[in-house]
């Protein structure tokens, strides 16, 4: 199998690259990343000789189109990703996460390539802290952030291309990942590297928001089984039961690096603020037969504090930058 995969230098592409190399050596990979301030080649490096590299945006239509021809499957996850950034800038997340998934869109329709559709939970808008009620494939979009938006447009576009054009696609929304090589801007990174500097983690508002966490790696291997089983047209929900309170995520990373549980800051809430996200996944479960690697959070969540010890010159050269970007906005 040729396989593209946009955004193989980010968080979790890099993350598919590593366990698709692993796991299947019959797939060819090509990734495609345009290496913004997010996509760090380093990422690959430990695959770099297994794989194909080309930097470039995905809203490049003649360039996505050479590489779409050459491809049998595109999985794409190239993205803006972060809603503090959607906050205080829109614009790169229409960009890239309309116009990039709708170039992206064309060449599989002119080429019949079969194509995976990575997007979030947050399309759905939040859910009260007290509502037992889950996300489920047939919840309302209702997005909070352009962030949020952006997705949910790009996954209108996907189902509209399927209904309208035949596109041979399927569409994933997952949880809140957690894992090696996530940006120090993102929440559980960004406080195991304030701790390991000496700084107090920093919670929005109350700390009382609750997120649903997934292993990367646990988000990957449910792409591979919708990429071989899913049904075209179908949308699949990706979540392990992995519901935390933030300040109860902040207390375990204090307790596991031996602080003192109490010793973080409360900061000036994100404007917007999405209470709860919680995923049903009974239908990938029952349908595709898949099953979390990775169940325990306590042990998922100390696994990756070690990871950030001992790959500090992985993420060392962003944290200043990322830092001076949250002091602007008093969090
Ligand atoms: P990330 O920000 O770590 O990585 C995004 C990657 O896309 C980077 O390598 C960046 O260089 C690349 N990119 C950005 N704009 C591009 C463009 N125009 N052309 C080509 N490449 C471009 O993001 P992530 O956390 O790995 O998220 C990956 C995907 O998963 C996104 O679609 C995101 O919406 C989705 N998702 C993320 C989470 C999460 O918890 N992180 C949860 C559910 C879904
Ligand atoms: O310093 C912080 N303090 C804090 O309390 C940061 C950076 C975040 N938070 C809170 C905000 C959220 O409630 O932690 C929670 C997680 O924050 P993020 O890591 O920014 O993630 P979130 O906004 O939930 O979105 C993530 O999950 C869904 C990813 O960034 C998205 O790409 C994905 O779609």
């Amino acid at each position: 199998m040729r396989l593209l995969v946009t955004g193989g230098a980010g968080f979790i592409g890099s993350n598919f690259v590593h366990q698709t190399v692993r796991e299947r050596p019959d797939v060819r990979v090509t990734v495609l990343d345009a290496l913004t301030y997010a996509g760090d080649e380093d990422s690959l490096a430990p695959v770099a000789d297994s794989i194909s590299f080309v930097r470039g945006d995905v809203a490049d239509a003649e360039l996505v189109d050479r590489l779409v021809a050459d491809a049998d499957v595109v999985v794409h996850f190239a993205a803006e990703s972060h809603n503090d950034n959607s906050l205080a800038d829109p614009w790169p997340f229409l960009q890239t996460n309309v116009v990039g998934t709708y170039t992206l869109l064309e060449a599989v329709r002119r080429h019949g390539t079969r194509y995976h559709h990575i997007s979030t939970d947050e399309v759905y808008g939040d859910l009260e802290l007290d509502d037992p009620a889950k996300f489920t494939p047939d919840t309302p979009y209702n997005p909070s952030s352009p962030y949020s938006s952006t997705k949910a447009a790009s996954d209108l576009l996907v189902r509209a291309w399927v209904r309208s054009f035949g596109v041979q696609a399927t569409l994933s929304n997952c949880s809140n990942n957690y894992g090696p090589y996530q940006h120090v801007e993102k929440f559980i990174p960004r406080q195991i590297t304030n701790v390991i500097d000496g700084v107090r983690p920093k919670l929005y508002g109350t700390g009382e928001n609750v997120r649903d966490w997934i292993h990367v790696e646990d988000h990957n291997s449910a792409v591979w089984a919708i990429v071989e089983r899913g049904r075209i047209g179908e949308t699949y929900l990706i979540g392990a039961d992995g519901e935390e309170n933030n300040r109860d995520v902040v207390e375990l990373i204090l307790e596991l690096t031996g602080q003192s549980r109490d010793a973080y800051d409360l900061v000036t809430d994100r404007p917007g603020h999405d209470l709860r996200y919680a995923i049903d996944s009974t239908k990938l479960r029952e349908e595709l037969g898949w099953a979390p690697r990775y169940p325990s959070f306590r042990d998922g969540l100390a696994a990756t504090i070690d990871w950030y010890r001992d790959n500090e010159a992985w993420w060392r050269p962003q944290k200043d930058a990322t830092e001076a970007k949250y002091a602007q906005l008093g969090r």
